[in-house]
């Protein structure tokens, strides 16, 4: 993924000025792109209509391309932008900067004043911006200052997000959880919104995929397990049956084109165990995953893990499972699927009998999850329209050992403290279901919601449950009359 540098101004300045702005330009384009997760090419100068008209419909056709960056060295009259900007379908970014840092008190003229307007045409492109309603990041300060780099670079990620959601397929392996209410949505809505192909595969063609997967294949990926992992279990038939699983489902998802997938325990019909390990895996290699047949959950685990790509802490599926009321913490974990990308230390594969779902004891990766600052996000469907919901959280070690625990968990505390979160994310309709990372940020999820233009809220240490409630109230109204 590129994105497109882009300087905007007009032909009254003339040739000479025009080479210098698209000098710096190019400049500052090289310089962003060195700063930056993702690459930035330094495109035009445009000065007409027709030019920025050209450039949005290339950016639009071209697959490559994940976002603009506009910034206006010189006055660049916004006039000539609205017919470029409203056909535009890719993320952009206004960049507010000059190529000075400070003013040259001693040598300034006119020429200086006419070269370097950023700080008026700017202006006169934010405006317009305004006036088309036009989704935008806006980035305002010195271009080589490292909080700017950094607001650019968050911003890439969300775009990346962004192209990624407009292509995901999804597979239901079988239904949803009977009776859930959270797991289920509109899913032309959420193409129409979202981008995302949601399909259903019956678990039959997962079994019969299952039964065509060689044991040289099997020998070869439990090798691989014993390397990776601690072998903590004489269970060998059940680590190779979720190898099989492993196997069939990676290639079903190979075959179609899709990057995420779910299952549930109460739709197995001809398979021996729940793909824990199985889908453990598969999350580890960037496929999302919903366990219960939530395919929202799962679809914006693989948004999130294609965002964050290369930043390596850790992004997995995850459960609000229980408390600790005393220490304010909340203990995550799920019946199996938790991506190992979060592990604090070696997994270990372990079997062990489930409590419900009626099927053979699944084999598993145990683990404590790791230590530091997080996000858990969810997305919910309020009918007609998608909120994105988002809480910072903190993560421990677990205060004490849970030795007679036999799933993957991680132990966090909420901001602003357990029961005022709890009970705003209650308020907002959050879903038990989350997406936790590490490494993305709530301001990348919040681009991102604003980028496929649905509702975000964000619960943080300066969240004050009253003052939300307003907040949602108002924002309701607000978005039942945007549609
Ligand atoms: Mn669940």
């Amino acid at each position: 993924m590129k994105f497109w540098f882009v300087a905007g101004s007009q032909h009254l300045y003339g040739a000479d000025v025009l080479e210098t702005v698209a000098k710096r330009a190019a400049e500052i384009a090289e310089s962003l792109s060195e700063a930056t997760p993702f690459k930035i090419i330094y495109k035009a100068v445009v000065k007409t209509p027709d030019e920025i008209s050209k450039l949005a419909k290339d950016a639009n056709y071209d697959d490559g391309c994940a976002g603009l960056i506009v910034w206006c060295h010189t006055f660049s009259p916004s006039k000539m932008w609205i017919n470029g900007l409203s056909v535009l379908q890719k993320p952009y970014l206004h960049l507010h900067t000059q190529y000075n840092r400070s003013i040259p008190m001693n040598d300034i003229d006119m020429d200086f004043m006419n070269l370097n307007q950023a700080a008026h045409g700017d202006r006169e492109h934010g405006f317009i911006g305004a006036r088309l309603r036009l989704t935008r990041k806006i980035v305002a300060g010195y271009w080589e200052d490292a909080v700017v780099r950094e607001k650019i670079s968050s911003w890439q990620r969300s775009a990346v997000g962004f192209m990624t959601s407009k292509n995901l397929k999804v597979i239901r392996f079988g239904d949803n959880m009977r009776q859930v209410a959270v797991t289920e949505g509109d899913k032309v809505e959420a193409q129409i919104k979202l981008g995302w192909q949601v399909n259903t595969l019956g678990v039959g063609d997962l079994v019969q995929e299952m039964n065509g997967v060689c044991d040289d294949e099997i020998a070869e990926l439990v090798r691989e397990y014993k390397e990776k992992y601690t072998f903590a279990t004489d269970d060998t038939e059940a680590v190779k049956y979720q190898a099989r699983a492993e196997l069939a489902m990676q290639k079903i998802l190979e075959r179609e084109g899709a990057e995420a997938f779910t299952n549930t325990f109460e739709d197995l019909h001809g398979m021996k165990q729940l793909p824990g390990l199985a889908s453990q895996r598969l999350m580890e290699r960037g496929y999302g995953y919903g366990g219960e047949g939530d395919w929202k959950v799962s679809a914006l685990t693989h948004i999130v893990k294609a965002m964050t790509a290369g930043m390596n802490t850790g992004t997995s599926f995850m459960e609000d499972y229980t408390y600790d009321l005393e220490e304010g913490l909340t203990l995550g974990a799920h019946m199996l699927e938790v991506c190992p990308t979060i592990a604090a230390d070696k997994p270990r594969i372990e079997v062990h009998a489930l409590g419900i779902g009626g099927k053979e004891p699944p084999a598993r990766l145990v683990f404590e999850g790791k230590v530091g600052k997080a996000i858990v996000a969810s997305l919910v469907d309020l009918g007609g329209r998608m909120r994105l919901i988002v809480q910072d959280v903190e993560c421990f070690k677990p205060i004490h050992e849970m030795p007679k625990l036999p799933v993957a968990r991680v132990m966090w505390k909420p901001m602003p403290d357990l029961l005022t979160s709890a009970h705003c994310w209650i308020l907002a309709g959050g879903a038990h279901h989350t997406v936790l990372s590490y490494d993305a940020t709530a301001e990348m999820l919040e681009d991102w919601a604003n980028m496929v233009d649905i509702e975000f809220v964000h619960i943080n240490a300066s969240t004050i449950a009253e003052q939300l409630k307003k907040d949602l109230f108002l924002s309701d109204l607000a978005w039942r009359l945007k549609v």
